[in-house]
């Protein structure tokens, strides 16, 4: 099955409930190998995603902190808003998949840096970096790496701060978490290419990725000079 088939049925998915999502999987070849059904209920164990869901609150809660803190110290928010998410098991079994990784519950634990994942949308582009540098050196959270993809944009134009830490729990299990660092204009042409991938169909491609990444630089212009106002306007 294409990278492209595999995302549009997992983003199509998204919204299903579980009994609507197995009956779209089963039509499916790839879904209905023991193997991946057996993945995918490990996946979806209460006692798996609980780990996950711990870290994303552990995080949420620090970059809180670190907002208040912040914004009161510059007198101005830093955050505009954030959110998390557990991967679910087929986006989980589909990356691992398309990566041509081992379809085990130890390979999904060790080779995804994504499985929990917090987004925060940031008022300003300067503001993305101070949170994302008080993540990686003031928590006791252990760096695994980070990706800037604001000074190198991916192929389809995509910007945006990733920080991946190991977050530990009171458990004593360390749990890699990915946070996505962003401005709002970054967030909104996330969001749009994501719904023009899945409804891609019948649109002619390149000219689409050729639109997007037009976009993409017109919003990175964008920030700066927002950043650059509001710069301009502190030091009067
Ligand atoms: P979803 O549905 O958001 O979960 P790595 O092993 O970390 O080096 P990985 O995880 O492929 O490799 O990292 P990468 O490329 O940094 O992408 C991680 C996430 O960034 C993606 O997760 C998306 O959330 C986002 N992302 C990356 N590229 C794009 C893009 O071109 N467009 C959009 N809209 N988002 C992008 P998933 O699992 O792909 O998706």
């Amino acid at each position: 099955m294409s990278r492209k088939k595999l995302l549009q049925y997992i983003m199509g998915m998204e919204n299903m409930g579980t009994i609507e999502k197995q009956k779209e999987l089963s039509t499916i070849p790839f879904w209905n190998q023991p193997q991946i059904i057996a993945l995918q209920k490990e996946l979806e164990t209460e006692a798996f995603r609980k780990d996950y869901e711990q870290a994303c609150l552990a995080v949420i809660t620090k970059l809180e902190k670190m907002n208040s803190e912040i914004s009161t110290s510059l007198d101005r928010n830093i955050i505009d808003s954030m959110e998390w998410r557990i991967k679910t098991p087929e986006s989980c079994i589909a990356k691992l998949y398309l990566k041509g990784k081992e379809l085990s519950l130890n390979s999904a634990v060790n080779r995804l840096n994504d499985i929990a994942g917090v987004r925060v949308v940031c008022n300003f582009l300067d503001d993305m970096y101070i949170l994302c540098r008080k993540m990686a050196t003031d928590c006791n959270y252990e760096f695994i790496k980070q990706k800037d993809y604001v000074k190198n944009p991916k192929s389809s134009g995509y910007q945006s701060l990733h920080l991946i830490l190991y977050v530990p729990l009171s458990n004593g299990k360390k749990i890699k978490t990915e946070i996505q660092f962003r401005t709002k204009a970054m967030d909104l042409w996330s969001d749009m290419e994501h719904h023009f991938i899945y409804k891609k169909e019948g649109i002619h491609e390149k000219d689409t990725e050729q639109a997007l990444r037009k976009c993409a630089k017109s919003i990175y212009k964008l920030d700066k000079e927002m950043m650059n106002i509001r710069r301009k306007m502190e030091q009067e």
